[in-house]
């Protein structure tokens, strides 16, 4: 008899688990998780497309000061950023780095502003296909991404500094697999 009431205190028990704190933290829970996916989304947008279905290319540079040659873009090595630039020769890592993609590629450009001569502001912009960052200060980032819906050499240059300037070949379908 006493082992059966016990039972049954544990049972209420258990159905009362969901108190008005787990509530409050479910929710919490739900928020964070719907925030975290919003930004996924968003992430996948591009600046002049529609959502990717696939995942973009990326390529670092940073926005930086040097004392003998003035500001300039400078790509950042990464396994990814070897396979856009190649046949870039000699450009690879200097300055304003030409970024080479074929037509329909996707990229995720990554620019950080690491000016810790003069603590300028930077930016990033290719007119061609609606990329206008913002002005970064030091030590801020930001991701740009665009689909390379047309094929040529374009240019990327930061607003501030007419000197920051690259170049993006878009290579078309055609003579990527010549
Ligand atoms: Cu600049």
């Amino acid at each position: 008899m006493g082992k059966k009431l016990i039972n049954q205190k544990k049972k209420k028990n258990n159905k009362n688990r969901i108190t008005p704190k787990n509530l409050i933290v479910i929710g919490i829970s739900l928020t964070v998780i719907s925030l975290i996916m919003y930004g996924g989304i968003n992430s996948l947008k591009s600046s002049n497309g529609n959502f990717l279905l696939s995942p973009a290319r990326n390529f670092f540079m940073k926005a930086t000061y040097l004392p003998t040659e003035g500001y300039a873009y400078t790509g950042q090595s990464t396994g990814t950023a070897k396979i856009l630039n190649s046949g870039a020769g000699s450009n690879r890592f200097g300055h304003g780095p030409p970024i080479t993609l074929n037509q329909g590629n996707t990229l995720s450009l990554h620019l950080i502003n690491e000016d810790s001569e003069t603590h300028s502001k930077h930016n990033i912009n290719i007119d061609e296909f609606d990329v206008h960052s913002k002005d970064l200060g030091y030590f801020q980032s930001q991701t740009v991404t665009f689909t390379a819906n047309k094929t040529g050499t374009f240019d990327y240059y930061c607003s501030i500094h007419p000197e920051m300037t690259g170049k993006i070949i878009v290579k078309s379908h055609a003579e990527a697999y010549k």
